[in-house]
């Protein structure tokens, strides 16, 4: 990943693993990798291959997003790029705040969506998915977390995943059950 956001979070899960995590950047690779895959899965796989060409090490990648169930689960595999790939956040957030207006409880169903693809030395390729189920708040709450938590409300909660310690997020989060279920298959398979 080249998503800062992301690398706190993976490191964080990751660091009682026998391990060194390192990002793209810091391994030396600098690649634009095109994304054109239709499912989170496929672009974490196209990921993973783009990268392992480069390295004799386990790479792992993420391809996750948000998915609005009253927007036909937009943004989703698009939710880097939602509204153009220069907008910020505040202006993504409010854009699908503004898009909900009209719509109320549980109308407001989205959850978060995580693909991890482990490219393998011998070729081997495994992938896990994990998600989070949440709500869309009525407005940006929270400085935690980076891209839609701001506006992904936690009904069990009471708070956005903006408001939670980075240790609760990772605990309850689409990444953190993708990566738990990846660590389980590298320890069974490597
Ligand atoms: P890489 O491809 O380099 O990993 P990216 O940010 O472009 O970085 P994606 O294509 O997977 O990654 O886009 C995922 C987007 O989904 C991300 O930029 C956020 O906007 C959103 N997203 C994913 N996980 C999130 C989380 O835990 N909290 C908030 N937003 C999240």
């Amino acid at each position: 990943t080249g998503n800062a956001g992301k690398m706190r979070e993976i490191r964080e899960i990751m660091a009682d693993m026998d391990m060194e995590i390192c990002s793209m950047k810091e391994a030396g690779i600098s690649l634009d990798i095109e994304e054109n895959g239709t499912t989170f899965e496929e672009n974490a796989q196209i990921k993973a291959k783009a990268v392992a060409a480069c390295t004799k090490d386990i790479v792992l990648a993420d391809d996750s997003g948000l998915e609005v169930d009253y927007l036909n689960k937009e943004p989703g595999v698009y939710s880097a790029r939602y509204l153009g790939e220069d907008t910020s956040y505040d202006f993504k957030n409010q854009a699908i705040i503004d898009k909900l207006a009209d719509a109320k409880g549980e109308e407001r169903s989205a959850r978060f969506v995580c693909a991890i693809a482990a490219a393998l030395p011998d070729g081997r390729l495994l992938t896990t998915r994990g998600t989070i189920e949440g709500q869309i708040g009525y407005e940006i709450v929270g400085d935690g977390g980076f891209g839609y938590d701001p506006i992904f409300y936690l009904p069990e909660y009471g708070v956005t995943s903006a408001e939670i310690p980075i240790e609760k997020k990772n605990e309850i989060s689409h990444r953190g059950k993708a990566l738990e279920a990846m660590r389980i298959k590298l320890r069974e398979r490597l």
